[in-house]
This record gives C-alpha cells, structure tokens and sequence, in this order.
C-alpha cells in the first residue's frame, strides 16, 4: 500500500514543487520549507520536521511545500465499528482541544471537503506488526494506517509532535497549526519499551503514577513496571496477607522514615486501566527471596527464627531473605503470586530475584525453581533480574540485565536455553544515577549517566552472547531512594527516558548522537510547556 504516498510524490514532482525524499530518519534533513512557499502557505518556521520526531520513525519522506493545516473545522474520523479506535480519536482529540480551542468532532464517515485526521485499521501491511502505522500528511487530510489500534495511538503520538509545539499549552494559543506534508511508515525494533518506578522506598500515589504513564507513552514506552515490595515497605494489597500493608504500607515505611502509602487494589486495577488506555502494560513486581524485610515486618513466620526484625528505612540492600526450607514460604509467595496475577491483564509477572546476597547460592536457585514454575501456574511469563539465570527454571523466563559488565557467561547461557532479556545495564540505562557530581538527587554507584550515555550505546551488542535474537527490549529503572515527588522523578526521568525509548523503537541504523541531540533539543519546550520537569543537560542545545 505505498501507492497514495507514491501517488502523492510524484503529484509533487509533476507539479515542479521540490521535494525531499528521504530513506531514513538518519539522513532526513530538517525540512523547513522554501522561504518563497512558507510566504504562500502560511508555514512558520517553527514547523516541525517530519524527521524530528523522537523516537526516529522508521521511514520519513517528506514533501516540501505541502502542509496540512488543522483548523476549526477539521475533523477526527475513526475506523467505523472499533471501539478502540474511536477511543484513540477521543483521547487525541482531548489532547488537541485545550490549545486549539477548536471543536475536533470524532466521527466514523467524513463528508467531502472537510479537513480530517482519518485514523483506520486495515492497513495490511505485516512490517507494521501490532504497533506499526503508516501515515500521510496531504494538504487535505491526514491518514493514519495501522494493523491494530495500538498502532493507531502511536501515529497520534507522532502527530503531537507533528504540530507546533504550542500545542502542548493548557490554554488556547492563537495560531495557524500546520504539519508538514509527507510519509511516515514507522513500527518498533522491539516488543518490550519498558519505563519503572520504585514504589517501595519511597511511595508516589496513583495520580503520579498516571501522570509518569501520559509522559512516558508519548515516546511509544508500552510497559510500566512497579517495584512493588522491597525491605521498607509493602506497597499493594493482597487479601491473604493484609498485614503487608497494614503494617509494611503504614506511617513511617519510606525511606529516612517518610511514607505511609499503598495501592489498593482497587487503585491497582484502575492504574491498570489507564496506562492501558494508553496502550501502557503493567508490570508487578514483589521482590524476593531478598528485599523482604517489610513482609516479615509484617509476618515474622517468614523468617526462619520466626522473630520480627525491625522495620528498617535506610538504604542497604542484601541482608534480608525468606526462610527458604520452609513450606510458609511458598504459602506466601502462591498465594501473592495468585492475587497479583488476578489484577494483572499484562503478561508479564516480575519476582526480583536481585541481590539476595543472605540466601546461600543453592538455596537461591532451589527457591527459584518452585518460584518460576509458580508464575506459570497463574498463567503469567515470569520476569526477574538477571540472577535469575542460575536457575535451569529461568529457560522459560525473561531476565533483566541490569549488571554494568560487558559479559556474564550465566545470562549467556541462559539464552542459549531460551532465556529472553531486557537491558537494562545500570550504567547506562538507569535513571537514578546522578548525571554528574552536581546532580542534587540519585545514586551514583555505577556511575555518571549523562544525556549522551544514555543513549549512546547499542542494546544487542551490550552484552556478550546476547544477540538482537535474545533481545526482548530495553527498560530504564528509576529507583526512589532519594526521589519523593513527581518533580523529582521527572527530573532525573527526562530528557534520559526519551533516549533509551528511542534505543528500544527505532531501528539501529538511525542511531545518531547529533541527530538526536538536536531533536531532543527542540523538544525541551514542549516539557516546560506541559509543566514536566526536566534535566537542561548542558549536552543539549534547548530551543527556547
Ligand atoms: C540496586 S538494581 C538495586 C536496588 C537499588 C538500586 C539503586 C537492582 C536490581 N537492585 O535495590 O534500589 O541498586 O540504584
């Protein structure tokens, strides 16, 4: 189906208008159009290049001179009879309303001659997988092709960055909204684009999860993954054990003593369901068999003495674990592994597995082979960090590379039973490393992680052994140990999220530091615009 785009291209040629056709978002130039056709048109120059989206689509070919204008009477079709898509409509035209001030009515037929974003199913075309679209901007009317309604939520994401970045104002701005005209076929390199917040060290309540979900899906991240317990505090409710939150949720849990907090369940399903909305997957996590000092806070029959330990808010890691010959034991983890796989939709089921540093090694992996098995017995993909992999178990699971090493000869092998794996090495992908000696919050135990870092590095050459093949993405960790508030996790978050986002949608043959950084320096505005705090790494060239 690349006849309308080719169509249109050679429309263009035949008309003499020029024409920028480029292969790649790599080679695709900034095409601001033509000072003489800008004058006609009415482009400003603030019109955002077809390429200059983030993360870099994967084809771009754009046609200088052509715009497609949205005005007051512009209207958003769906594909008629998907309810999915219809919802797409609505959500983009909700987004779109506030700085428009326009009307964006979402109908399934669209009457002749009206300007229309038509947002279709239907496209046909396999390379676009389940989240892929095609789009073309005319003068007329925007199409959005795609497979599923995922792909259509994605081309809304695009589009947003599409539209002059004042579109991002809470509150009308009189201005002419152009796009500029051309092609996009774009779809992920990977299935799994993962973003994670640690609710345990310091809890962020429901409304600032979801305001993390709405930042992070504009750059097509689709899994959320909560680290849910650790040794301060318990942060979900499970029915079966409700000391956990009772006691480990309760007045003082936080690290340096901060807190109380927990989800409800009923908390839990409706995050569920809104990051699904945005076509964000959950990801539980209870930690275990080490980071348990909360639950046996909570349950001192989950040591093996039977006493309490005292509750504890500093940040060591590595003394606590279940009492592994114990039959209580996996009472516990069964009966947390079913509540928490009955409000989980998403496929994916993480047990930690990281730093149990008091579980002696074969202990660990005869805990391991109970717990792994366990996830699939509640029909759920078992996940975990990469010390996972000591257990033959793990074949059937994804680890969670997040060692700074080049090679780890236990993951290698891992993989070459079958084993998946997310990168996420920590010196590079996760987002609580201070980016330099200055930074007021974060860690710095594996390091500086400034912007480039971040992004400059290739997910299937990282690790020796574990190939494009093995690869099932890339996830950027924000551990909260010093992060209270949605500022602060926005703050270390962004810009780096954006480039591991990137690292994980776009094909590697459009990685390019210079093209990136000047992407991400004009995207700057559009944070300050939504009120998102952001890191202005001195890296960066910020558009104003
Ligand atoms: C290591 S990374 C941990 C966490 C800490 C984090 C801080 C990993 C699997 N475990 O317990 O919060 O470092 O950066």
């Amino acid at each position: 189906m690349a006849k309308p785009v080719m169509s249109r291209l050679l429309a263009a040629a035949a008309l003499g208008l020029p024409l920028v056709a480029t292969p790649t978002a790599a080679s695709a130039q900034p095409a601001a159009p033509p000072a003489a056709l800008a004058g006609r048109s009415g482009a400003s120059s603030d019109l955002p290049a077809l390429s200059s989206v983030i993360p870099a689509p994967v084809e771009v070919t754009q046609f200088a001179g052509t715009t497609f204008r949205l005005g007051p009477a512009t209207i958003i079709r769906t594909q008629p009879g998907s309810p999915e898509s219809r919802a797409v409509g609505e959500r983009f035209a909700r987004e779109l309303r506030p700085a428009t001030g326009y009307k964006l009515p979402v109908v399934p037929v669209s009457p002749r001659f009206v300007p229309t974003i038509a947002l279709l199913l239907g496209a046909d075309d396999a390379r676009l997988g389940d989240e892929g679209y095609r789009m073309s901007v005319g003068a007329a009317s925007i199409t959005v092709r795609a497979n599923k309604p995922a792909g259509l939520y994605a081309g809304t994401r695009t589009l947003l960055q599409l539209l002059p970045k004042e579109i991002d104002s809470p509150t009308p701005v009189r201005r002419v909204w152009r796009i500029a005209g051309g092609s996009i076929v774009d779809y992920p390199r990977y299935a799994y684009r993962g973003a994670f917040l640690d609710e345990a060290r310091h809890f962020h309540t429901p409304d600032e999860i979801k305001a993390y979900v709405d930042e992070i899906s504009r750059f097509k991240v689709n899994y959320l993954h909560l680290h849910l317990s650790d040794d301060q505090g318990w942060r979900i409710q499970i029915d079966s054990w409700p000391k956990l939150t009772t006691v480990s949720g309760g007045a003082g849990t936080g690290v340096d003593g901060e807190g109380p907090g927990f989800l409800t369940k009923d908390q839990y399903r409706e995050i569920v369901a809104y990051a699904a909305a945005r076509y964000v997957t959950i990801v539980p996590e209870i930690d275990m068999p080490g980071h348990v000092n909360a639950a046996q806070v909570a349950y001192p029959e989950l040591t093996c003495d039977g006493v309490a330990p005292p509750p504890r808010t500093d940040t060591e890691v590595g003394y606590s674990s279940l009492c592994i010959g114990s039959e209580t034991t996996y009472r516990f983890v069964e009966d947390v592994i079913r509540e928490l796989a009955a409000m989980t939709p998403g496929l994916y089921l993480h047990v930690g597995g990281d730093e149990a540093h008091a579980t002696p090694e074969a202990d660990y992996i005869a805990f391991e082979q109970r717990v792994l098995p366990l996830v699939a017995k509640y029909g759920k993909t078992a996940y975990g960090w990469n010390e996972i992999t000591k257990a033959p178990a793990a074949s059937a699971a994804v680890a969670q590379y997040w060692n700074t090493d080049t090679t780890n000869p236990t993951v290698a092998a891992a993989v070459t039973r079958g084993t998946k794996v997310v990168m996420s090495p920590a010196n590079q992908a996760y987002l609580d490393m201070k980016y330099d000696p200055s930074t007021p919050l974060g860690l710095s135990w594996a390091g500086y992680i400034e912007v480039r870092t971040a992004y400059d590095w290739e997910p299937a050459t990282r690790l020796a052994g574990v190939g494009e093949s093995a690869i099932l993405g890339v996830e950027a960790p924000l551990w909260s140990e010093t992060l209270r508030s949605l500022d602060d996790i926005e703050f270390m978050a962004f810009p780096r999220l954006a480039g591991i986002a990137e690292l994980g949608w776009s094909p590697a043959s459009t990685h390019d530091w210079a093209s990136f950084s000047a992407r991400l320096g004009a995207y700057g505005p559009r944070w300050t615009l939504r009120d998102v705090n952001f890191y202005p790494s001195p890296q960066i060239t910020w558009a104003q």
